[in-house]
């Protein structure tokens, strides 16, 4: 009897250093999300994840989230950091009321309550406010130890999927096995917007080659010519934030044989006339990547090396004749 009372005297100890400490930082925070092409299309689905962080010993969490049905429903709401979760979606009265439970070690730290899964059902340019409210955050323990943490333990919050947004200095490249056609491509631009910083760059170059990184480079060597005109490649940029949400988005680029500067899948004196009319020009610098404002220049800089000169006219001499099927 006597140890048990020593037991809550300790536990009320921590509990109120708990509040001191926290109840400052607590903050249900409020954000909004639009049907636009960034961040999630008509029909499309996008995860947002809701945190908890700087949690000690946390065992209960109630949480709901508010949405705007007409514009998005709640699909799911899973991957709990949580042994038990139960989540109640309500897509008519739009509201989503989730509760976590630990299995009594205690949650320490950031924990995710969930990864929400939200469909796109409005139309473009349409917001939802997402409201989170936190209706009870309790610590853990045994029942007859449990003391409610009031409200104030960690910080809820809302985590929004990064933004991709891939860049390619030549939209227009041609095989580079033997004439050498580097395309470069950026993703500095992309961004999360909730700053928590992008820490995963991948990129899959849609003809099995892969790299990673902010700006990265390849040289294809392979194009797809279906029948009467050349298809182009799926570049898909990866993108993933500092609490591992992820969002994807794909630049096309067009691969053609060495020397076909009009892409009509034949190297002759079309491609010859091409390149002397796009002679001298160069690509631009936009402060973040080079690109030809001007397709046909993009088209006539046979080997990309920013400018449409003798060099692309030789790789046309050298290729003449050559067709892609
Ligand atoms: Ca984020
Ligand atoms: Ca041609
Ligand atoms: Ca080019
Ligand atoms: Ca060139």
């Amino acid at each position: 009897m006597e140890r048990d009372i020593r037991k809550n005297k300790t536990a009320i100890i921590v509990v109120s250093t708990v509040l001191f400490l926290i109840s400052a930082s607590f903050a249900a925070s409020a954000t909004t999300v639009s049907i636009s092409d960034v961040f999630m299309k008509p029909n499309e689905t996008a995860v947002t994840s809701i945190m908890i962080n700087n949690v000690s010993n946390l065992g209960v969490a109630d949480i709901s989230l508010y949405f705007e049905p007409s514009v998005v429903h709640v699909i799911s709401a899973t991957n709990s950091d949580f042994d038990v979760f139960y989540p109640v979606i309500n897509n008519t009265g739009g509201i989503v009321r989730a509760g976590g439970m630990d299995d009594g070690d205690g949650l320490y730290g950031d924990v995710k309550f969930a990864d929400v899964t939200l469909e796109a059902v409005g139309s473009h340019g349409e917001t939802s406010a997402l409201n989170l409210s936190s209706n009870e955050l309790k610590e853990s323990g045994l029942p007859e130890t449990s003391i409610p943490a009031t409200v104030d333990n960690g910080t809820v919050f809302l985590n929004l999927p990064p933004v991709a947004i891939p860049t390619c200095m030549h939209l227009h490249n041609n095989v580079g096995t033997e004439y050498p056609c580097k395309t470069f491509f950026n993703a500095s631009a992309s961004y999360d917007p909730d700053g928590d910083g992008i820490t995963n760059y991948n990129w899959y170059f849609g003809d099995g080659y892969s790299d990673a990184g902010p700006i990265v480079e390849h040289a294809y060597s392979t194009y797809k010519w279906h029948g009467t005109a050349y298809e182009p490649f799926n570049v898909s940029l990866t993108v993933k934030d500092g609490e591992g949400l992820a969002n994807t988005a794909i630049v096309q680029v067009n691969v053609y044989i060495a020397g076909d500067a009009n892409s009509d899948g034949i190297v002759d004196i079309f491609d010859g006339a091409t390149v002397g009319l796009e002679w001298d020009e160069e690509a631009e610098f936009d402060g973040n990547i080079w690109w030809y404002n001007n397709p046909r220049g993009d088209e006539a800089d046979l080997n990309n090396d920013k400018i449409v000169d003798i060099f692309d006219g030789a790789t046309v001499g050298a290729n003449w004749d050559h067709t892609a099927w």
